[in-house]
């Protein structure tokens, strides 16, 4: 009897129109994502591609403006990064009380290798105005609103000197492979360490502005709203918060061994990862997991051992809390906010040993 292949690889679905799809969370142990099991989170329909997707053209407060062609910038001298991308709203369906928007829960995250130019090789050939203050990213996505009229172009901005930051990327290739189309072909851009909010994919146009960017993206969606009735103490999402996740056990599962590794994965915007520490009795004692990085990629995430030795039959509660070298801590709770952004509570799951 022929064994019937999915079609399909496995995601978690949340939405299909526009796709919405998490990674199942066994795929985060590799060092980076397979292609194919990487997360998509789309506010709108995919856009049409047509050849205009091939240049780039850079406007706005620069000496000399450029439209940049695809085949140019694959010539340009290139940078490899492997690092996590991890949606805002990843685990917000954890947030107590509940907040509206997609129920990601934890495979709103993946890891990928990705190739292409700093921006900052870009604005060094238009040169850049003495009032340039912020780079405006416009993807050719679009779509209508419910809370305003007219059509959308998903388009962020970035402050000018994380936009001129080192690492911030006009991005052409995921994986080893041009990058594929539902990620963004063929240049998104690629902000380390911030949320995957502003890695903009579908490029369409860059706009240097003097004045601070306001769309929809930027000023209503991501943002960080303390309260549930007003918008008081509303700050924008920028740096990923320090997080772990446990991969190995998982979740409610019967374990026979006497001895368990509990491996898991963290990850952080500031800094490197500096300790995972693992409790096996739901938080009152602490030991300190074995740190497995890779210190020529400082961005991505960072593998965590524990091996623990059992005691005895009966019910468990593991913990896992990460800490950076910024000296942020993953939190007992994660701070609410009325968006459900930037979840980052310590991961706790149960087992039963038999
Ligand atoms: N053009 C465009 N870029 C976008 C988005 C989008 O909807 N349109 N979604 C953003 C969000 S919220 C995230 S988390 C990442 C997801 O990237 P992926 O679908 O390649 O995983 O893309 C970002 N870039
Ligand atoms: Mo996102």
């Amino acid at each position: 009897m022929d064994i019937i292949k999915p079609i399909r690889p496995y995601l978690i679905t949340r939405e299909l129109n526009p796709e919405n799809q998490e990674t199942p969370i066994h795929f985060l142990r590799h060092k980076i994502t397979p292609t194919e099991y990487f997360y998509l989170r789309n506010h709108f329909e995919y856009p049409e591609l047509s050849q205009q997707a091939y240049f780039l053209p850079v406007e706005g407060e620069i000496i000399q403006p450029i439209i940049f062609n695809y085949e140019d910038i694959l010539r340009m001298p290139s940078k490899q990064l492997i690092l996590p991308l991890e949606c805002a709203g990843n685990k917000r369906a954890y947030f107590k009380p509940k907040v509206y928007g997609e129920q990601w829960k934890d495979g709103a995250i993946s890891q990928g290798l990705w190739k292409g130019v700093t921006v900052s090789q870009l604005l060094s050939m238009t040169g850049l105005k003495n009032t340039a203050l912020e780079v405006v990213f416009e993807a050719f996505d679009s779509g209508k609103r419910k809370d305003m009229e007219g059509v959308f172009h998903y388009t962020r901005a970035l402050p000018i000197e994380k936009a001129l930051h080192m690492d911030t990327l006009i991005a052409y290739e995921l994986n080893g492979e041009a990058i594929p189309f539902k990620h963004g072909y063929p240049l998104r851009l690629i902000v380390p360490q911030w949320y995957g909010m502003a890695s903009v994919k579908w490029l369409k146009r860059l706009v240097v502005i003097d004045h601070h960017f306001k769309g929809p993206f930027q000023d209503i969606e991501y943002n960080y709203y303390p309260f549930n009735d007003n918008d008081k103490g509303k700050t924008p999402v920028t740096y990923i918060n320090v997080s772990s996740m446990i991969l190995q056990p998982l979740n409610y599962s019967i374990l026979e061994n006497r001895r368990q590794i509990i491996e898991g994965i963290a990850w952080t915007g500031a800094g490197i990862i500096t300790e995972v520490q693992v409790s096996t009795d739901g938080g009152k004692l602490w030991y300190p997991a074995k740190l497995y990085q890779d210190k020529s990629q400082p961005y991505s995430c960072t593998i965590w051992k524990y091996i623990w030795q059992v005691p005895s039959k009966g019910e468990y509660t593991i913990i896992a809390r990460a800490k950076d070298s910024f000296g942020r801590t993953q939190p007992f709770e994660a701070m609410w906010n009325r968006k459900g952004y930037g979840y980052n509570a310590v991961y706790l799951i149960k087992v039963r040993v038999e």
